[in-house]
C-alpha cells in the first residue's frame, strides 16, 4: 500500500496532493541569501510567512551541506537550530523537519516540538537510527554520494545512476526496518546535487517515476541548486523560474514534497498546475 500521509504526535500532513516545505537556514554561510536567518525572531517570523505563503513543511537546518562546506560542531549546531524549532513549535501549528545528521540535535529537536528528520546522510551517523526509532516519528532518507559534503562532488561516476540510488535507498529502508522504524515513517529522497554531475541531476529527474516503485513519498530538492544554474548560466538569485520548472516535471514524475527557498511563487505555480491537471486525462499517479 502506498503511505500517503504523515503522522506523528496527533498532528497530520496528507500527501494526496504535493505539498511544499519551505526551507529555513539558520547557518551563517549557505549559498542562498534568501533562506539565511540570523536571530530567533527573523528565522520565526519568515517560518510564519512561508506558512501563509502555503507551506505545509518547514526545514530548520544549521549545518550547511553545500557542496565543498565545512562541518559544524554539535553545539554550534544545537545553538544554532533549538531555539529556532522551540520558537516555531510555541507560536505555530506547522510541520517542523529539522535538516541535520547529528543524532544529538534529532533528540534535542524532536524534544522541542519537530515533528520529522530530514537527513541527508540518510542516518548513517551511529545512533541516529536509534533515535528516530526510538521517537517513532517520520524521516526522510537522501541519498548522497559518500558521506561528505566536502567531497561529494569528486570523482562522481556510476554505472547505472537510478538503479544505484534505489539501491542505496532499498538497504537504508532495510536497515530503517530493522532498527524498528516503521515503514509509514519513511520518505525518500534521490539527493540532486549531492554526488551528481549536471547531466546525472537531469537524468534523475527525468526518470523520477523510477521511484514510484517504492510506493513511499518522494521528496525532491532542486530549489536555485546548481542543476538550474549551470544550465541557464545565472547566479543563485536568478534561478526561481528554472526552479520552479524543474519541480512541476518532478511533481509530474510523482513528487510528493518539493523543498523550495521561494514558498509563494511555488506555490502558485503548483496550484496551477495541479488545477490544469484535474482534467487531464493522464493524471498524476500515487
Ligand atoms: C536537500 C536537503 C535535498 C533533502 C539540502 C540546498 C542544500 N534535504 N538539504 N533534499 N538539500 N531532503 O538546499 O541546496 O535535496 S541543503
Amino acid at each position: 500500500m502506498a503511505v500517503t500521509k504523515l503522522e506523528y504526535k496527533g498532528k497530520v500532513l496528507d500527501l494526496s496532493q504535493p505539498k511544499i516545505m519551505g526551507i529555513l537556514n539558520v547557518t551563517p554561510d549557505s549559498f542562498y541569501d534568501g533562506s539565511r536567518f540570523s536571530s530567533v525572531d527573523s528565522a520565526l517570523q519568515h517560518a510564519k510567512d512561508m506558512v501563509l505563503a502555503g507551506a505545509s513543511i518547514v526545514d530548520v537546518g544549521g549545518e550547511s551541506t553545500r557542496p565543498g562546506s565545512d562541518p559544524v560542531t554539535e553545539e554550534e549546531e544545537l545553538r544554532r537550530v533549538i531555539p529556532v524549532v522551540q520558537a516555531i513549535a510555541e507560536n505555530t501549528d506547522v510541520w517542523i523537519s529539522v535538516d541535520t545528521s547529528s543524532p544529538a540535535v534529532m533528540r534535542a529537536a524532536l524534544e522541542s516540538g519537530a515533528s520529522m528528520i530530514n537527513d541527508v546522510r540518510a542516518l548513517r551517523r551511529p545512533g541516529a537510527m536509534e533515535v528516530v526509532a526510538e521517537y517513532g516519528c517520520p524521516v526522510c532518507l537522501q541519498h548522497m554520494l559518500g558521506e561528505d559534503p566536502k567531497t561529494m562532488q569528486q570523482n562522481i561516476a556510476y554505472e547505472d545512476l537510478l538503479g544505484e540510488i534505489s539501491s542505496f535507498l532499498y538497504e537504508r529502508i532495510h536497515n530503517c526496518l530493522n532498527t524498528g522504524i516503521r515503514r509509514e515513517n519513511i520518505i525518500i529522497d534521490p539527493g540532486f546535487g549531492f554526488g551528481k554531475n549536471i547531466e546525472q541531476n537531469y537524468k534523475l529527474l527525468g526518470q523520477l517515476d523510477r521511484l514510484r516503485s517504492f510506493a513511499l513519498p518522494v521528496l525532491v530538492g532542486m530549489s536555485r541548486k546548481s542543476m538550474i544554474g549551470d544550465l541557464l548560466k545565472v547566479n543563485t538569485e536568478n534561478r526561481l523560474a528554472g526552479s520552479i520548472a524543474a519541480n512541476l516535471f518532478a511533481v509530474e514524475k510523482g513528487a510528493d514534497i518539493l523543498r523550495v527557498h521561494d514558498v509563494k511563487e511555488m506555490a502558485e505555480a503548483l496550484k496551477v498546475f495541479m488545477y490544469a491537471s484535474k482534467y487531464s486525462k493522464q493524471k498524476i499517479k500515487k
